[in-house]
């Protein structure tokens, strides 16, 4: 493709805003996933260009709620509104020095992260050391596959009467490490699956004040509505026609076990988060031999959230992972899969080591002095 077809292409998305199937049936020439791939590409820079422009005019959710619909809120809904539920937060971030891309590129290239559990149990370690090795690897689009947040508040475990109360806190302590990975990928389009604990503020409207549901979107409630990124509502994403991102339901005790349970419901390449373990599994039939394919691939991605969660016992082991994937397609369509581990605030990507310069932990302390990154001889 010409970069004056293009060009073109994105004019007619942005100011004559033709639908997927109008540009498919314009321009022949352009196959089905290259044409997705601009479209949603320049839906993001839509987005991004809205939000820029909004962001100066800072509206309190608050006020936008019907007075009518007020009256018939719970009390407990009432309070959570009083008390800041859905303050608009400002987040003070580390001096972020973006790592120079260093690889060359194969092809699109996606990094899929998931479970930073963001509030109580988040690793800065971790997410800073994938935040370096995304941004060496030069990925062209971000992919959250869910649990963002961890949102320890709305647990069934916790008092009903003090859910709301602790959410004002908990989302204070939370939207940082959201905001640093926003913060260093803010020209990259991001995409997020929500996973079963980002929806749990979701069903505590649903249960308390169900006047508001629709009222606000999920990314409201978690206040990073202002980001830019696109929520998946189907909670699947599908990159390159052929693999499949989800979060993920169902759980084995054993590294990729899970995953092959997700692809055998759903016949394709599937990327899962959700169990927190580390595993890359090829699952053949005779069907790619017989028609010389590649087999289904699997991976569980590992966490970027503590591996030793608060309500954990002392005797137990979680028996999680720290890790996430660089994904990348090449012209020919064939897929690439990377599994990147992090132990310790270290990891190992392509022959560099990367290391967080950050504290592991949930504080946030100081960035670290820049550590020079050792490249293998
Ligand atoms: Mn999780």
């Amino acid at each position: 493709m010409t970069p004056e077809t293009q060009n073109a292409i994105k004019a007619d998305i942005k100011e004559r805003q033709l639908t997927l199937d109008q540009l498919l049936e314009a321009y022949p020439q352009v196959d089905t996933w290259r044409m997705r791939t601009l479209f949603r590409d320049a839906q993001a820079e839509i987005r991004r260009e809205q939000v820029l422009s909004e962001r100066s005019v800072q509206v309190t959710q608050e006020a936008a709620v019907p007075v009518a619909d007020l009256k018939q809120m719970s009390a407990r809904a009432k309070e959570a509104l009083d008390i800041g539920f859905f303050r608009p937060l400002r987040v003070e971030l580390p001096r972020i020095k973006p790592v120079k891309p260093v690889f060359k590129k194969a092809g699109r290239t996606w990094g899929i992260i998931s479970d930073l559990h963001a509030g109580t149990e988040h690793d800065w370690a971790a997410i800073d050391v994938a935040v370096q090795v995304m941004q060496a690897a030069g990925i062209d689009e971000l992919v959250v596959n869910g649990d963002v947040f961890h949102c320890e508040s709305f647990s069934r475990h916790a008092p009903a009467q003090e859910q709301h109360r602790k959410w004002v806190t908990e989302r204070e302590q939370a939207l940082p490490p959201v905001a640093y990975l926003h913060a260093n990928f803010q020209d990259t389009p991001t995409r997020v699956n929500a996973g079963n604990h980002d929806l749990w503020p979701m069903r505590w409207i649903s249960q308390n004040a169900p006047v508001l549901e629709g009222f606000f979107t999920p990314e409201q409630i978690l206040g990073i509505d202002a980001f830019g990124w696109t929520f998946e509502e189907t909670g699947r994403i599908i990159l390159a026609d052929q693999l499949l991102v989800k979060h993920g339901t169902r759980v084995s005790g054993n590294p990729g076990e899970s995953v092959k349970k997700e692809i055998m419901a759903s016949g394709m390449s599937t990327v899962i988060g959700h169990v927190h373990r580390l595993a890359y599994v090829e699952h053949r039939r005779a069907i790619h031999e017989i028609k010389d394919e590649r087999p289904f691939i699997g991976l569980e991605l590992g966490c970027l959230c503590s591996l030793r969660p608060q309500y954990l016992a002392r005797e137990d082991s979680s028996s999680w992972s720290q890790g996430f994937a660089i994904v990348t397609v090449d012209e020919s369509g064939h897929l690439n899969a990377e599994l990147v581990s992090i132990h310790n605030g270290r990891a190992h990507f392509r022959g560099s080591v990367f290391e967080s310069r950050l504290a592991a932990g949930t504080e946030y302390r100081e960035l670290a002095p820049a550590k020079p990154r050792r490249r293998a001889a």
